[in-house]
């Protein structure tokens, strides 16, 4: 496979709103974020994610937008945003802009003509269809909850909105939506950013009619015409948001034969804690002979016909180390172990705002105290359908969004050195212990275990292109697996588990000494293994 830039990269993901605020209005904006680019080239980062900062009336914070060029006020002005990829690029660092463009907010220009009348010229930007015997014309549902047809008494007729009744989908069918698309994609590609992480990409190729919303028939016709009409020009880091993708169908996105898209998040794993055919907010006991399965089944599944993204954390996800981990007693290994098995996998890496020095999730006590509107409608649709308050504030405190949207903790200060006023939503009490300057006092912490992940991912080619190969399948703890690549073999072992784990890895007596490890032993006997809870570690076996 032809080498890439990317290929080598690893991507940082910032969710403004809650990662720096410079004018004291707690929310995060663009010059807290211009502050802290020193913080994130020490770490080492290659690549910026920056969710969105366009116009938009913040029903689905950011995700509904308004006008796509240009910049919020919470967030600053253009001006800001030029300085930010002029800073970033001084530092190496690219910027990937968020391109929502699956539907828009209802307060987009578009969508405020299009719902006029049926003969208005935007109206087949949207999708509008009669009521069928008086109700919505099928049953498709929100990802937000209830219906995904909403009736705009103005004409009679219902539009669709995959999300909240405030994100109309648009119609991808019409050409000149396609064509507004791509040059809204050229006005910032103009500006020199790097790239874009593209969200529900898949769901551009819908058919209502049929039922069908990830992807339809037309969906990488769409995003071939995409690349010839944007970013194909430059060279820049493409990534899908592809809830539905398989390894196979992550190959058509991602063969750079098919000039598509860079690479996908793809999001089997992720599923693997909520039971079959439920929501996730439907919770069951994760396996971790299923996740190992699951993950390698995506390293060795893409061979040279396409790129994995790599990722535990979003804006959307709760924070790993309280998901699958330990945030309590064995936060900081079990933090480490996670960050080990991921970094030294193929592909491109993602780090969300806050995993590099283990940030926690944040348990609501009253669903007052939530933001997000997928939690909000979900608890009011099922206290409507019968359930206790108290096992669906359990499911909002296990996989609600707001867990991973806590202002980023910077110090032991009031408001977490993230804001000099009140934050948009309340810091996380554990920024008393749990912040970056803490982090950086401390050469053991999780800071610079990613550091050194980083540092190893940009020395050593085994880590980015070598094999992969899962060893002891069916150990319920043990999660090892070997990189291999030109004569080189790197062995990478976790317990995973909070119990002490006895193995043997090899016949014979073999001492090797660590590349990477979350514990401070001097070597391990491969032969005769004795791994604490979470112990992780990386040994070069030639
Ligand atoms: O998320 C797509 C999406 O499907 C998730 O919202 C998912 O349904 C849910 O969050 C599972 O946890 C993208 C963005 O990442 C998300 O923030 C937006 O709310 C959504 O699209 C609509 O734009």
């Amino acid at each position: 496979m032809q080498e890439k830039w990317w290929h080598q990269s690893v991507v940082y993901q910032i969710y403004p709103r809650s990662f720096q605020d410079s004018d004291g209005d707690g929310i995060g904006d663009l010059q807290g974020i211009i502050s802290r680019l020193d913080y994130l080239e020490n770490l080492g980062i290659d690549v910026i994610w920056l969710s969105p900062v366009y116009q938009s009336p913040n029903d689905d914070n950011g995700y509904d937008i308004s006008d796509y060029q240009d910049i919020h006020p919470d967030f600053g002005t253009m001006a800001d945003m030029d300085e930010l990829i002029e800073e970033a690029k001084k530092r190496n660092i690219h910027i990937v802009m968020d391109l929502v463009v699956n539907h828009t907010s209802d307060e987009h220009p578009w969508f405020i003509e299009a719902r006029k009348s049926k003969d208005n010229p935007y109206r087949d930007y949207y999708i509008w269809r009669d009521p069928v015997d008086g109700k919505e014309p099928n049953d498709l549902r929100s990802a937000f909850s209830g219906s995904a047809w909403q009736l705009d008494e103005e004409t009679g007729q219902y539009f669709l909105h995959l999300f909240s009744k405030r994100q109309p989908d648009l119609n991808w069918e019409n050409e000149t939506v396609r064509q507004e698309v791509y040059n809204m994609m050229n006005f910032w590609i103009d500006k020199g950013i790097g790239g874009f992480r593209m969200d529900v990409i898949d769901l551009i190729g819908k058919l209502p009619d049929q039922k069908i919303t990830g992807n339809g028939p037309k969906l990488h016709e769409y995003l071939q015409e995409m690349n010839r009409e944007s970013f194909g020009k430059a060279d820049l880091l493409t990534v899908g948001e592809t809830w539905g993708a398989t390894p196979e169908i992550a190959k058509l996105y991602s063969n750079p034969a098919r000039k598509e898209l860079s690479m996908v998040f793809q999001f089997e794993h992720v599923g693997l804690d909520q039971q079959e055919g439920k929501d996730k907010w439907d919770l069951k006991e994760l396996s971790i002979p299923e996740l190992k399965k699951v993950l390698s089944k995506w390293q060795v599944s893409l061979d040279n016909e396409g790129w994995n993204s790599l990722f535990w954390n979003n804006h959307d996800l709760p924070r790993i180390v309280s998901r699958w981990g330990n945030d309590k007693e064995y936060r900081i290994e079990s933090a480490k172990m996670f960050a080990i098995l991921l970094h030294m996998m193929k592909g491109t890496p993602y780090i969300f705002q806050g995993e590099e020095i283990g940030m926690t999730n944040y348990p609501l006590k009253d669903i007052s105290e939530a933001n997000d509107i997928e939690t909000l409608n979900m608890y009011y649709e099922r206290l409507e359908e019968g359930y206790r308050k108290e096992e669906i504030i359990e499911s909002i405190n296990a996989k609600g969004r707001d867990n991973a949207r806590r202002p980023m903790q910077w110090d032991d200060s009031e408001q977490a050195g993230f804001s000099a006023g009140m934050s948009w939503l309340p810091v996380h009490p554990n920024h008393k212990e749990i912040n970056v300057s803490e982090s950086l006092a401390d050469e053991q912490s999780i800071f610079y275990c990613y550091k050194k992940l980083i540092q190893l991912r940009k020395e050593n080619p085994i880590v980015i292109y070598g094999s992969y190969t899962l060893l002891l399948e069916d150990d319920p703890n043990i999660f090892a697996y070997i990189r291999a690549y030109e004569g080189k073999r790197w062995l990478v072992c976790a317990n995973f588990s909070e119990k002490v784990q006895n193995l043997q890895l090899t016949e014979k007596q073999s001492i090797n000494y660590p590349i990477i490890q979350n514990y401070s032993r001097k070597q391990y006997d491969l032969a005769d293994l004795t791994l604490e809870p979470y112990e992780t570690f990386v040994v070069d076996l030639n």
